[in-house]
């Protein structure tokens, strides 16, 4: 029977994979190939990422994809969202792009904010505002020292696809993300651009996912063993764009929960929800793949766990996280929540001692313990994502029955039961490589091995996955709720 085979390059904040996607008779196969780390490291006195390391890794992946598999026919690739590098005339990086957790924001934030008030921001690109919106980096570039010489500001995935093609786009899903996209039109406002003094041509032409970026270079062919015909497929690029894709809901009455380094909480719209009252909850109108709106809001994520972890390993405590998590079950409800949101816990640095220092500001008794400090984190993610999807429903006007729960969180049996409980709707978890198989699935659409919807894909996913299941339990939300200053799931 006929197969098709093609390569998803997904690269989140805390890890990279590269998998190999079989479509074969309208079913989706994938095999991770390889896997690698990612993380923020100081460089020139900022926190950046090494996409030149995360580039050797993607081109040992294609390598061990085109080794078992000789007929790819795409790649397509997908990163975390906002954050850019800066190309000179001749198409070279100027610099290892700076990272979205560093702090160099801070001092232009009001000046941006003077020359287009946030309301008009949102009115323009529906995007809800975090401090390291790609227009607020742009400003601090522009008092930078590379600034003379930048002739193109590129997203990360884009770069990518540039190394391995030579042809510069950039992909929508993830131009969305940079405050300087008309939510609604899908281009670039050009009131925005000229608002922030930056030049229209800054970024490359938008591109849509599914539609084809280029040929692999004759250099990559050789390095990898790929066949000359492999092409470069935008998908959606911004990873979470690809995760929703895969989302494997059967109906319209769902939430979903992106949960990685962040927590991705909201619904698929068709149309963006720019109100007031969406403003003022903070929730984004991200653009979906086949213009589908991704209506959510940034919830703070597993980093608060990651770093916790970080922590405790520079101390020689435990690390293990099964081992933590079983003692996190073991937990009473009714422990401390803290604001999983506040900006206090964007920057890396000592996460354990921050959290007991959110506990005591807000008058709770701090968690002493890295067990308990991993059970508030996870009591404190699941009553957001409650507040979350209550608000959601209320802004859209739409009721939600259940919550899909999908990433590397869904594999966390606590905190998904947590947020069955605090939600008081049942969870559906899984797939745990969702940003992945929504990469995939958008390219074989394009390769012809699928067809149809959006729905028409999840129809196919929800076929090959078992997802877990999650009931809300005897213990009810408000019970739960200790005497926080956070509003209660229940509302
Ligand atoms: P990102 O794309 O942001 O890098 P992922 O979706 O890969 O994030 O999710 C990473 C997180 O998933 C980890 O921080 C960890 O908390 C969680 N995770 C991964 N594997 C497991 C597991 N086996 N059990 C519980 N949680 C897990
Ligand atoms: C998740 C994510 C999220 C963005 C953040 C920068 O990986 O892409 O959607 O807000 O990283």
């Amino acid at each position: 029977s006929s197969a098709v085979t093609v390569a998803a390059i997904d690269i989140g904040a805390s890890s990279g994979r590269v998998v190999a996607g079989i479509v074969r008779d309208g079913t989706v196969t994938i095999e991770v190939v390889h896997r690698f780390a990612n993380g923020l490291r100081t460089l020139d006195g900022r926190l950046r990422w090494d996409l030149t390391g995360l580039y050797a890794e993607v081109l040992t992946g294609l390598e061990a994809v085109a080794a078992r598999h000789g007929d790819v026919v795409s790649i397509g690739i997908d990163t975390w969202a906002v954050d850019y590098g800066l190309l000179d005339t001749g198409g070279r990086l100027l610099a290892e792009p700076t990272a979205y957790r560093d702090d160099r924001t801070e001092a232009v934030i009001a000046e941006v904010d003077a020359r287009i008030s946030r309301r008009r921001q949102y009115a323009i690109s529906g995007l809800q505002f975090l401090p390291f919106n790609t227009v607020y980096q742009l400003a601090a570039e522009q008092r930078g020292e590379l600034w003379d010489r930048a002739a193109h500001a590129v997203l990360l995935p884009d770069l990518l696809a540039y190394w391995l093609t030579g042809v510069l786009r950039t992909e929508i899903t993830n131009a969305s993300t940079t405050g300087l996209l008309d939510a609604r039109l899908r281009t670039w406002s050009a009131e925005a651009f000229d608002a922030l003094g930056l030049p229209p041509g800054l970024f490359p032409p938008l591109i849509e996912p599914g539609q084809p970026v280029g040929a692999i270079t004759a250099e990559v062919r050789t390095r990898t063993g790929l066949p000359a015909t492999t092409t470069v497929v935008a998908v959606g690029s911004h990873d979470t764009a690809s995760a929703v894709v895969a989302v494997p809901a059967s109906g319209r009455d769902v939430a979903y929960v992106s949960s990685g380094t962040w927590s991705l909480v909201g619904l698929e719209l068709d149309e963006p929800v720019i109100t007031d009252e969406s403003r003022a909850a903070n929730f984004t109108n991200e653009g979906g793949v086949d213009g589908r709106v991704r209506f959510l809001r940034n919830v703070g994520g597993l980093w608060l766990l990651q770093e916790s972890l970080r922590e405790w390993s520079g101390q020689g405590g435990e690390t293990d996280l099964g081992v933590l998590l079983d003692g996190a079950t073991q937990c009473p409800t009714g422990g401390p929540v803290i604001d999983v949101d506040d900006d206090r816990f964007i920057a890396p640095g000592d996460m354990p001692a921050r959290i007991q220092q959110a506990c005591r500001a807000s008058g709770q008794p701090e968690p002493t313990t890295p067990v308990e400090i991993v059970r508030c984190v996870l009591d404190s993610l699941a009553t957001a994502y409650a507040r979350t999807v209550e608000q959601a429903e209320q802004l859209t006007g739409r009721r939600v029955a259940t919550v899909h729960v999908v990433g590397g969180g869904s594999q966390n049996a606590l905190l998904c039961q947590l947020t069955a409980d605090r939600t008081g709707r049942p969870v559906l978890a899984g797939p745990a490589e969702a940003t992945a198989l929504g990469n995939v699935v958008v390219q074989a659409r394009t390769a012809g091995a699928l067809a149809g919807s959006l729905e028409d894909l999840r129809t196919v996913l929800r076929a090959g996955l078992e997802l877990r299941r999650f009931t809300p339990g005897a213990v009810g939300p408000a019970e739960q709720e200790p005497s926080a200053a956070i509003p209660p799931a229940g509302g």
